[in-house]
């Protein structure tokens, strides 16, 4: 069979990681973005964490999604054309190629050659599949590929990648995906619910430590990749739940009063202070419901994994 792939490298200028210490560090609440969190050793670190008994959510989603993918099918019919922001490795979309028997797949990353490498491993194991990927960086900008087939879409986004953004940030997000998907085009979309915070304390902070490696990583890229002069074992990984907010918090916090200097700048930390590097936002269905209705999407179906502690939304583009 004719095999079909095609790359398009969408030259996502993001903020260089200097530029973002810069930016972080210069008001009186220091800040990074998660997304520096993943060089080469970062995803590495990640993928470990989705190893660890404490950290429930890829465990259960990708045993929802085997489970459930005809279910998925009977809703959304074959022959979509799937693109998926975010899509790294693209493992779990083949959970549901048998049953979605889609049109097309657009696997879409900021890693381009990372997922240059999924994609083409991905049309040698499903040589029926066109395959036709874009290097984009999915918080600006979605854009379909020209040479990808017309029909009805379908986007996936899974493993509550969705958290990472404000509620605010997460309605834009969903209009910008239901602007591309079109009328009566469909999502499917994995976030985390809001549960008893011991369970998320774990998630964040397991045994083996490897959440906080995942954390001070970040200040290990800092010295090698932008030249910050720090020290990382003057720091220390915390992550707690905000319950107010919703949310876990992800910091590295100053051990001693410092200062880290770069390019002549110099940013003093308190002993104690933070840096504040990630967020994830939990939702409870009825709050993630709403939130989608607000953006354009209406629900057609959701389903909860055991206990309550994921659930899976497919929702239409009104
Ligand atoms: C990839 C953003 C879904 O928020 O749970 C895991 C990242 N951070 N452990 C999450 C993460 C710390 C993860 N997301």
């Amino acid at each position: 069979m004719a095999k079909t792939f095609t790359f398009h490298d969408h030259k996502p200028k993001t903020l260089s990681l200097q530029d973002a210490v810069i930016q972080g560090f210069s008001g009186k609440y220091k800040s990074i973005p998660p997304k520096f969190f993943y060089d080469e050793r970062g995803s590495a670190l990640f993928a470990a964490i989705c190893e660890q008994p404490e950290y429930y959510p890829p465990d259960i989603e990708q045993s929802m999604l085997s489970r459930l993918a005809e279910e998925i099918a009977q809703l959304t019919g074959t022959g979509r054309v799937i693109f998926e922001p975010g899509a790294g490795a693209a493992t779990k979309i083949q959970l549901l190629l048998p049953a979605l028997k889609p049109l097309a797949y657009v696997p879409m990353d900021i890693s381009c050659e990372f997922l240059k490498a999924a994609a083409g491993a991905l049309v040698e194991e499903f040589p029926w599949l066109p395959v036709h990927a874009a290097c984009v960086d999915f918080t600006h900008s979605l854009p379909i590929p020209e040479t990808a087939p017309a029909g009805p879409r379908l986007a996936f986004f899974p493993g509550s990648s969705i958290g990472n953004f404000t509620p605010r940030e997460a309605r834009e997000f969903l209009a910008l995906v239901s602007d591309r998907i079109g009328r009566d085009g469909m999502l499917l979309i994995g976030v985390d619910t809001k549960k008893d915070p011991a369970i998320l304390h774990a998630a964040y902070n397991d045994a083996a430590g490897i959440t906080a490696a995942f954390n001070l990583n970040l200040l290990q890229r800092m010295r090698n990749e932008a030249g910050v002069e720090c020290a990382p074992e003057n720091f220390e990984h915390r992550a707690f739940y905000n319950r107010e907010l919703g949310r876990i918090e992800m910091h590295l916090v100053s051990r001693c009063r410092q200062t880290l200097r770069l390019n002549g700048y110099c940013f003093e930390l308190g002993e104690g202070e933070t840096v504040h590097t990630e967020n994830s936002y939990k939702y409870a269905p009825e709050e993630f419901i709403a939130l989608s209705a607000d953006a354009g999407l209406d629900l057609r179906h959701y389903w909860l994994g055991e206990q309550g502690l994921f659930a899976l939304y497919l929702l239409q583009s009104r």
